[in-house]
C-alpha cells in the first residue's frame, strides 16, 4: 500500500488553518483506507527557533491530543513525536550533504522567519526543508498531505530525492506528491485576509484555536475583519476581498461544500447576517475537538504510551529505509 507522512510542529497551540489545512485531510486520508498513514509531531523542527522546554512537552502532548480528538486513530495511524525515531535526524544529516545552500536560500519560509537578521538564524532553520524531505523519504511515502505554504519544501523534497537517487546511481527514494486540496488550503488572518493565519501571530484575534471555548470562537468570528459589502453571487466576485474570500472559505471546509455552493446559500447576505452562522458552524464542529483534547490531556501517562507505540511502529518502518541508504552511501555497516 502507498505511504502518507505528514507532520505538525508543537511549537504553540493548533489553529483552524493546521486544522483545516492538515489535520481534517489526515483523518481523510487515514479514513479513506486507502493508504497507510504516519503522522508525526514534529518536534526537532519546532526547535529551529526557540522554544521554552515546558512549553514544548506541553505542546508536543496537547497535539498528539489534538490529533486524537481530530478523528485520527493512533491504531489505524502511525502516530508519534519526531525525536522518539533517530532516524529521521539521521536521514536528515545525509539529506544536508545532499541538498543544496543555493537551494535552501531560495526558500521563502526561511527568508520570511530569518528575515533581514539571518546571521542570528538557527542553522537548524536554514536545514529545516531537508530534515522535512527525511521525514516523509525515511519511510518511502508518495503522498504528504499539507497546506499551501509547504509547497515549496515539497518540491525540493522531490530534488533532494532526484539529486540522491542520480549521484549514487540508484531508484531508491521515491518522488513524492504533495496532496493540496480542498477549499482550505491557505486559511487567513481573520484580522487580515492578506496574511496567513499562525500559531506564532501576536494577536490572538488573528486565529481560532482549536482549545478556544465556544464563546471565544463565537466572538473572534463577529469581530473578524471583513467590508460593507453583501457576499457576491460569484466566485470571481471576490477576487479583490480577501477578508471575504476567507470567511467564505473557512465555511466551506467546515460545511465540507464548495465555496461556490456557499455563494449559492449566501449571496446577498451581509456579514452581519453571515457571520452569526458561520460562528454557530464553527462551534459545532470545532468546539467537541477543544473539549475532548482537554480531556485526553488530563491522562498524560496515556498520550506519552502512545506516543512510545507509535515510534516503536515507526521505527520498524524507518531502520531498514535508513540502512540500505548508508549502504548505498558507502557507510560501513
Ligand atoms: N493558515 C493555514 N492554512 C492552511 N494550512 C496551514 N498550515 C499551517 N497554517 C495553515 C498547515 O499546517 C501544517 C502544519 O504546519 P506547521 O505547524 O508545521 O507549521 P507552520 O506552517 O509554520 O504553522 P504556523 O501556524 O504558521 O506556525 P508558525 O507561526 O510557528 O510558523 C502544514 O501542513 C501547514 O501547511
Amino acid at each position: 500500500t502507498p505511504r502518507v507522512f505528514s507532520g505538525i510542529q508543537p511549537s504553540g497551540g493548533l489553529t483552524l488553518g493546521n486544522y483545516l489545512g492538515a489535520m481534517k485531510r489526515f483523518v481523510d486520508m487515514q479514513d479513506a483506507g486507502t493508504h497507510e498513514t504516519i503522522y508525526c509531531m514534529v518536534d526537532l523542527h519546532a526547535i529551529t527557533v526557540a522554544q521554552d522546554p515546558k512549553d514544548l512537552a506541553h505542546n508536543t502532548r496537547e497535539l498528539c491530543a489534538g490529533f486524537i480528538a481530530s478523528g485520527i486513530d493512533p491504531e489505524k495511524s502511525v502516530l508519534f513525536n519526531q525525536s522518539q525515531v533517530p532516524e529521521h535526524a539521521q536521514l536528515g544529516w545525509i539529506f544536508n550533504c545532499v541538498a543544496r545552500m543555493g537551494w535552501m536560500g531560495r526558500m521563502t519560509q526561511w527568508k520570511d522567519k530569518a528575515g533581514k537578521n539571518a546571521e542570528q538564524a538557527s542553522l537548524g532553520l536554514f536545514a529545516y526543508p531537508a530534515l522535512m524531505a527525511a521525514d516523509i523519504l525515511v519511510y518511502h511515502a508518495t503522498h504528504v498531505p499539507v497546506g499551501e505554504d509547504q509547497k515549496q519544501h515539497l518540491e525540493l523534497t522531490r530534488d533532494i530525492a532526484a539529486k540522491f537517487n542520480h549521484d549514487y546511481g540508484v531508484d531508491f527514494f521515491p518522488i513524492t506528491e504533495p496532496v493540496i486540496e480542498g477549499a482550505a488550503t491557505r486559511v487567513m488572518s481573520l484580522r487580515d485576509g492578506t496574511k496567513k493565519m499562525s500559531k506564532s501571530d501576536p494577536s490572538d484575534l488573528s486565529r481560532i484555536n482549536m482549545t478556544d471555548t465556544a464563546d471565544a470562537i463565537a466572538k473572534k468570528i463577529r469581530k473578524a475583519k471583513t467590508d460593507p459589502e453583501p457576499l457576491p453571487e460569484a466566485l470571481d466576485g471576490l477576487d479583490e476581498r480577501p477578508d471575504a474570500r476567507n470567511l467564505v472559505n473557512i465555511y466551506a471546509a467546515l460545511a465540507e461544500i464548495t465555496p461556490q455552493q456557499v455563494l449559492d446559500q449566501h449571496a446577498g447576505s451581509q456579514f452581519g447576517t453571515f457571520k452569526p452562522v458561520l460562528a454557530d458552524l464553527a462551534v459545532e464542529k470545532l468546539a467537541p475537538i477543544g473539549t475532548e483534547m482537554s480531556r485526553l490531556m488530563e491522562d498524560q501517562a496515556e498520550i506519552d504510551r502512545i506516543l512510545a507505540r507509535g515510534a516503536e511502529r515507526g521505527r520498524e518502518i524507518a531502520a531498514p529505509i535508513l540502512a540500505k541508504t548508508l549502504e548505498i552511501v558507502g557507510m560501513v555497516r
